[in-house]
């Protein structure tokens, strides 16, 4: 099995209409979506996911935000994806975030900024397990994958 990241689209873009694009994105670039589930988040999950940010002067904006509508939170499979995603993310400011990166291309306020990706394998794991069960993640094969990677 290849590494696992956690992906959340966050309200705006699921307001937006953007799960389509951002989908599209993942899927194009060959990674493979194992998981996906569509909620509100309750205030204490959102605290949990973000406790490392418990003593920032903007976490109460952020619980908020990440509570203020439906989610899209999912599991990504592919070869190194959780750095891979993590560019295809862009930079948590949008204004500083390149073009052709999903924040770049759509967002504007590091408050809006539609998507949460694992930054490490430790925060996968522990992200995945807060949002998912194991059993409601995925195997499977498919039949690109020996065209996509040298070593399927
Ligand atoms: P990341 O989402 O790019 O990994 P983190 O630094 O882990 O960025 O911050 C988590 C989330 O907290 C950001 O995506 C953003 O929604 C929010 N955030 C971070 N810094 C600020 C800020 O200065 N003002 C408002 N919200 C912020």
């Amino acid at each position: 099995m290849r590494e696992r990241s956690f992906v959340m689209l966050k309200p705006d873009a699921v307001k937006r209409r953007l799960i389509g694009d951002v989908l599209n994105r993942f899927e194009r670039r060959g990674l493979k979506v194992v998981a996906t589930k569509m909620m509100v988040i309750n205030k204490e999950l959102a605290e949990k996911h973000y406790a490392e940010h418990a003593e920032k002067p903007f976490f109460k904006d952020l619980v908020d935000y990440i509570t203020s509508g439906p989610v899209l939170a999912m599991v990504i499979e592919g070869g190194e994806c959780i750095s891979l995603i993590r560019k295809m993310v862009g930079a948590t400011n949008p204004k500083e975030a390149d073009m052709g990166t999903i924040r770049g291309d759509y967002a504007i306020e590091t408050g809006r900024n539609m998507i949460h990706a694992s930054d490490s394998t430790e925060s996968a794991v522990r992200e995945i397990s807060l949002f998912f069960k194991d059993s409601e993640i995925c195997n499977y094969i498919l039949p690109d994958e020996e065209i996509i990677y040298e070593e399927p």
